[in-house]
């Protein structure tokens, strides 16, 4: 059940320290004077030219024209919630920092998710990485987690990302295609980069595709160091691990989610906030020493690989629940600053030379895209805890400084804030010895980059691997030069040859014979499948389909039992007018057959006692709402005489029980009852049947 609503956290509150109050009647300019007329410029006459003088327009005007600031280069389109980070333990024994040094301790949190390759106003639904970054407002200043929901990355080096983020952007000639990889550069890239297909194998995946920001894991990406406060330390790899499991959808469902709401995830992570079913996440961590790192096949250092779980366990260390909307979208999610250098006491970093890279360039790019060096001072972005510094002046600067002191050390200002080094809590890098040749270049151990592909594919279900495989027919579909796709099939015939073939043949392409794969291939890390383990169905949503009246009372079994676990029905009718519901009473509907298509809802009912079967049965959209729904893997439930609407949607029923049974393809048929609802939500707990068998031959 959802959370009891949180008080005001720390940030919360300091936030409120910059809310514009609401309580003028009138409009004013920036300079306070009242507006007696903000709805027509001043004119030499009505019919007259506009006067330059007139101060109120070009003001205005002038703040309009300058509303825009550059969008991210990466990472451009976001959706952001605050809420806390909540300690399990006290894990002083491993690192200094405060947040995780007691059971128990909350601390605040701002946590913005994104697509990647896609401007400000490209869609959600698109295949590509999610940005999963969380800026923890902790006492010893502001930590962020700057991570994805891969746990790789295409590149062991920061030199290459302007190459990959420039192959994977739309063409520089014609800006085609918009928040795609689908097209030539990427592939071209990728082909030439082998580096990169571990990371393919999981953007290809239904990872890619995820249902909700809900249902994503996270991830730090690179090794990191904790550090206790007697300077001991431990690699550490960051997971974000979500209450609700981790979902994808259907391609072809993402594909007109697109078109239908490209808002799709930005509003299920609102709507979720709103109805108080808070989204949440353990945070787990992979502690090594680095002698166990080195025991390892891989190099710790290269953001290609991970480290199987059943290697090194995660440990749960804690909990992060989203539980605030934000107020303003501009001032905080659009502001807001992550950069994976703003770190505390008690964690370091590695020196993955991706990671390094990234210290760099955050701070930069923020220059450019929030116009000055005083950032930080945003309200967003500021820490909760004191903070002092020398910095002064530039573009932006919000505060006023006091006294004549801006340098350290000083003897004419004792308040002024003086070095810290020797403080217990200032931040003190770990001193890891270090020596070499200066050169450019790459370890050993970076060098194979087709075992940890291998293993990724063979750990996937059968339904991951064949959507792994359309999604790659897809994708190299879109290429329209011919030797980059048959360069991609040679990279995929040393991943597996099933895979190779799988793709090549609808490409109308030969799978090279040679098997020149580069070891032997790792079992398998069942904790690379999706479809694991049911999960908790809170905030999903199912669609009850009406026509010509809808019958409330009737329904209310089925539906109270949905309700009782956390899941929405959704009325869909022909119109919003209200349908008569026995008696006086009418019935709304939340949507229409044309507004409210399946891609919606996780799941369909339809109740043939409650409604018109036969007016439901004249709408085409039904049966192409149950089709789709069917298509995409969706559970649906029917009373028993609501089954025709199968046979209409073309589902082929009598094959269906032939063949094992409809529970089994999650289609549920029985009594109207909580009974029905019940086996409803036990296939929603699977999230989707993607093994259905007849999905191919529905037409939608
Ligand atoms: Fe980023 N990345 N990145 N990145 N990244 C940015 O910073 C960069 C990488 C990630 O919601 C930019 O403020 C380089 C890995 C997220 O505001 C920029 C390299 C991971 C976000 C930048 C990487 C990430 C960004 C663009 C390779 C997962 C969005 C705007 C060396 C661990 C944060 C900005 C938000 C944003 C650079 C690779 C995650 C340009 C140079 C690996 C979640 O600075």
């Amino acid at each position: 059940m959802p959370d009891a609503p949180q008080p005001l956290n720390r940030k919360i509150e300091d936030l409120a320290r910059n809310h514009l109050p609401r309580n003028l009647t009138h409009i004013t300019t920036q300079q306070g004077t009242g507006v007696e007329d903000d709805a027509n410029s001043l004119k030499a006459g009505v019919r007259g030219p506009t006067l330059l003088e007139d101060f109120i327009l070009r003001e205005k005007i002038t703040h309009f024209d300058h509303e825009r600031i550059p969008e991210r280069v990466v990472h451009a389109r976001g959706a952001a919630a605050h809420g806390y980070f909540e300690a399990y333990d006290d894990l002083s024994p491993i690192t200094a920092a405060h947040f995780l040094g007691e059971a128990g301790r909350r601390t605040p949190v701002f946590v913005r998710f994104s697509t990647v390759a896609g401007s400000r106003g490209s869609a959600d639904t698109v295949r590509d990485v999610r940005g999963f970054a969380v800026k923890f407002y902790t006492e010893q200043g502001n930590f962020d987690l700057v991570g994805n929901n891969i746990p790789v990355f295409f590149i062991q080096d920061a030199m290459k990302f302007p190459d990959l983020v420039h192959a994977v952007k739309p063409e520089p000639h014609n800006e085609i295609p918009q928040a795609q990889s689908a097209h030539d550069t990427f592939w071209d890239f990728v082909s030439l980069t082998p580096e990169s297909l571990h990371m393919i194998m999981w953007t290809m995946s239904d990872r890619a595709i995820p249902r909700s920001y809900r249902m994503m894991e996270g991830f730090g990406v690179h090794t990191f160091r904790l550090v206790n406060a007697q300077g001991q330390t431990t690699l550490v790899k960051f997971h974000w691990k979500p209450q609700l499991g981790v979902h994808g959808m259907a391609w072809d469902e993402a594909q007109k989610l697109n078109g239908k709401d490209p808002d799709f995830h930005r509003r299920d992570l609102w709507e979720a906030i709103e109805t108080g079913q808070f989204p949440e996440w353990e945070l787990g961590l992979q502690l090594l020493t680095e002698a166990e790192a080195e025991e390892l096949d891989i190099d710790v250092l290269d953001p290609t690989k991970i480290i199987p779980e059943e290697l090194v366990p995660v440990t749960r260390v804690g909990r992060l629940v989203l539980d605030r909307n934000p107020e303003n979208f501009f001032a905080e999610t659009e502001q807001v600053a992550f950069h994976p250098g703003h770190v505390v006491p008690g964690i370091d970093f590695s020196n993955d030379p991706l990671l390094q890279g990234r210290l760099f360039s955050y701070t930069d790019t923020q220059l450019l895209r929030l116009g000055g060096p005083n950032f930080a001072q945003l309200p967003i972005n500021r820490p909760v805890c004191p903070f002092h510094h020398h910095q002064r002046d530039g573009l932006g600067q919000h505060q006023i400084p006091l006294g004549k002191v801006a340098y350290a050390p000083s003897s004419l200002d004792t308040g002024a804030p003086a070095h810290l080094g020797a403080l217990p809590d200032g931040y003190r890098s770990f001193p890891e010895p270090l020596s070499g040749h200066k050169l450019r270049g790459k370890p050993e151990r970076f060098a194979d980059h087709y075992s940890q592909a291998r293993l990724f594919y063979a750990s996937l279900t059968l339904p991951e691997q064949r959507h792994l495989r359309d999604a790659l027919v897809f994708e190299l579909s879109h290429v329209t030069a011919v030797h980059v796709r048959e360069r991609m099939v040679q990279h995929l015939q040393r991943i597996d040859a099933g895979l190779c073939n799988g793709v090549a043949r609808p490409l109308g392409l030969l799978c090279p014979d040679e098997d020149c794969g580069t070891g032997p291939s790792p079992a398998s890390s069942p904790a690379l499948s999706m479809n694991q383990q049911p999960f908790p169905v809170v905030g999903r949503k199912v669609a009850v389909l009406a026509a010509g009246r809808f019958d409330a009372a009737l329904a209310q079994p089925v539906l109270d039992a949905l309700k009782a676990r956390g899941v929405r029905s959704v009325l869909i009718g022909p119109t919003l007018g209200g349908l008569p519901s026995g008696g006086a009473a009418q019935t709304r509907p939340d949507f229409t057959y044309e507004n409210g298509p399946s891609l919606f809802f996780d799941a369909v009912l339809v109740l043939a006692e409650t409604t018109d079967l036969d007016a439901l049965r004249q709408i085409g959209r039904a049966k192409t709402f149950i089709a789709e729904a069917y298509a995409h893997g969706k559970p649906i439930a029917l009373s028993t005489s609501a089954t025709p609407l199968l046979e209409d949607a073309g589902i082929p029923l009598i094959q269906i029980e032939a063949q094992g049974g409809a529970d089994r393809e999650a289609i549920h048929i029985g009594a109207a009852d909580a009974t029905l609802a019940d086996r409803l939500l036990a296939s929603l707990e699977w999230h989707r049947c993607w093994t259905r068998a007849f999905v191919d031959r529905i037409a939608i």
